[in-house]
């Protein structure tokens, strides 16, 4: 049974996830629409990912006893500045996502809720996963250069980190 305390936090991470994956699709629809096919294909896949991530809040909180929330979302930005700087948005989105789902460790800690606490490790695991796969996609693109994104577009899907 989830205390009031985590059911919140839990469903606060639920719109968290949600809009990282509207996030993600705004960015891969924004991508498709440059050229950028591969970069789009990226952010897709991506934006399904954060929608499983959110399931899994959905389950979780409904399977110990609270009640899942499905909130309205705020609307990703429609416009992006360029590849380069578009991937420094992904790598701060998930750095903030990352001291989130900690957050929510400190809680069930706090809170002795230890099946919370088993549970939220996969995300934990997961957020290291990312923040390494968008960091080497940013290092990526330092090394080709502006002139050579085209070539990045086209091997982009070949970055995608384990465990994907
Ligand atoms: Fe990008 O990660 Fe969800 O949790």
């Amino acid at each position: 049974m989830l205390t009031k305390k985590i059911e919140l936090i839990l469903n606060e991470q639920i719109a968290k996830e949600g809009y990282s994956s509207n996030l993600y699709l705004a960015m891969a629809s924004w991508a498709e629409t440059e050229g950028y096919a591969g970069v789009a294909q990226w952010l897709y896949a991506q934006s399904a990912e954060e929608l499983m991530h959110m399931m899994k809040f959905i389950h979780f909180i409904n399977e110990r006893g609270g009640k899942a929330i499905i909130p309205a979302f705020d609307q990703p930005p429609t416009k992006f500045e360029g590849i380069k700087k578009l991937f420094d948005q992904v790598l701060e989105h998930e750095r903030f996502i990352s001291a989130s789902i900690n957050a929510i460790v400190a809680h069930s800690i706090k809170e002795n809720d230890f099946a919370t606490h088993n549970w939220i490790q996969w995300f934990v695991t997961e957020q290291v996963e990312e923040e390494a796969s968008v960091q080497a996609i940013i290092d990526k693109l330092k090394l080709l250069g502006d002139s050579n994104v085209y070539m990045f577009d086209r091997d982009i899907m070949s970055l995608r980190g384990a465990g994907k």
